[in-house]
């Protein structure tokens, strides 16, 4: 067994999960190639310092550039703000460190496509962090189209609901400022329905859109660590970014698409779905229920025909025979735990982790799109 020395910058909710996916694959994912979890890095010293000790890191800093130049660091994985991610991963790549970055792949496609040139010239290994391909329901769905159970793709449908700051007063957190998040709702979690798409359906040829800001303004939290006002600074700052984006699109398999990304949808925790409609079949998810895949199959001429709910839980659906018995489901925290699994395998096997930064960059050419489109108000060319 040979380690592999992991830094993970980030320690706030993506570095809760990456931490538990590095701690728990080595127990339920056996291999070759096991992730020692070296050093935890983030600005605010004593929030380090707790997430180290909680999460169980050997080391923390709040230098990144120190921890990326570390002789001893073989993977860098960065789960930060999306302001942040080209000058750390091209950074990283240039020290010959393997990336994992957090999605959206950047806030612009030119730092997206400068990620990618910056890994490829180096010769690293880079994967996005595209988690929620690694559902065992998505990746059957995956297989189920593969092996053409939907047949001519017609339809798609890809939403993806929240409603975590539909009160005024929640306060302006980064996640509502372009200037660190590049885009609202469109690029946290419509990047996350164009990733299911790009999976499930191919590639987009072109887009019409619209963004909208319902809450134009917000109370600044700030707390002094982040980058949200100094401590204890009052006052209101301006929202910067879409709450809620939709948008049309045509597919290069000529295929039609309708999505929607939004943060002010009541009822709408973590509203993660695609729907796909072909000549032979459709298939439907939701991932508030993502241990079943609902599967309509149009060869069916009996009576009886109609969805039927797959409990994608058996040991010959993807991933789940490294957990438990059929219906005892996984969660959120699993899809963490696959992504590594998978990337320390492309490691172990020398191959390129899918999906890697070339979906990020195809995923931001979508996203470059619309947001064109909401500019233009008329469709716009999905361009790399
Ligand atoms: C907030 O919308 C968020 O945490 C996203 O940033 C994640 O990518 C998504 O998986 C859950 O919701």
């Amino acid at each position: 067994m040979a380690e592999i020395n992991i830094a993970l910058i980030g320690y706030k909710f993506m570095g809760k999960g990456h931490s538990n996916a590095f701690r728990q694959v080595r127990r339920f994912f056996p291999r070759q190639l096991e992730p020692r979890m070296k050093v935890i890095c983030g600005r605010d010293s004593a929030g380090v310092e707790a997430a180290a000790r909680q999460f169980g890191w050997e080391e923390y800093d709040t230098d990144w550039r120190r921890v990326v130049e570390r002789r001893d660091i073989d993977v860098v994985d960065i789960a930060t703000p999306g302001n942040l991610h080209a000058e750390m991963a091209i950074a990283a790549a240039r020290a010959g460190k393997h990336i994992i970055c957090e999605k959206p792949l950047a806030n612009s496609l030119s730092d997206a496509k400068a990620m990618l040139a910056a890994a490829e010239k180096a010769g690293v290994r880079h994967m996005i962090m595209h988690n929620y391909r690694k559902i065992p329901a998505v990746a059957f769905a995956k297989k189920l189209v593969e092996d053409g159970k939907i047949g001519t793709p017609y339809h798609y449908h890809g939403a993806y609901l929240q409603d975590w700051i539909m009160d005024p007063n929640f306060p302006l957190v980064w996640r509502l400022e372009k200037k660190f998040a590049g885009s609202g709702a469109l690029g946290d979690i419509g990047a996350h329905a164009i990733d299911f798409a790009r999976l499930l359906n191919g590639e987009f040829d072109s887009v019409v859109s619209q963004m909208t800001t319902f809450i134009k303004e917000r109370p600044r939290v700030g707390t002094g660590a982040g980058s949200w006002g100094a401590k204890g600074s009052k006052g209101k700052g301006k929202v910067t970014v879409d709450d809620d984006s939709n948008f049309l699109a045509r597919f290069k398999n000529s295929s039609a698409g309708v999505f929607e990304s939004s943060r002010f949808c009541g009822g709408r925790r973590n509203y993660n779905t695609f729907q796909v409609y072909g000549s032979k079949g459709s298939l439907a998810f939701n991932l508030e229920r993502m241990n079943e895949l609902e599967f309509y199959d149009r060869t069916d001429k009996q009576a009886d025909q109609a969805f039927k709910t797959i409990m994608v839980t058996e040991s010959v659906h993807p991933y789940v025979g490294a957990w438990w018995p059929p219906g005892h489901i996984i969660g959120y925290e699993h899809t963490f735990v696959h992504a590594v699994a998978d990337f320390l395998t492309a490691l172990e096997k020398d191959t390129l982790p899918s999906p890697n930064f070339k979906d990020g960059v195809a995923n931001q050419a979508v996203l470059d799109a619309v947001e064109r489109s909401a500019q233009s108000r008329k469709w716009e060319k999905v361009k790399t």
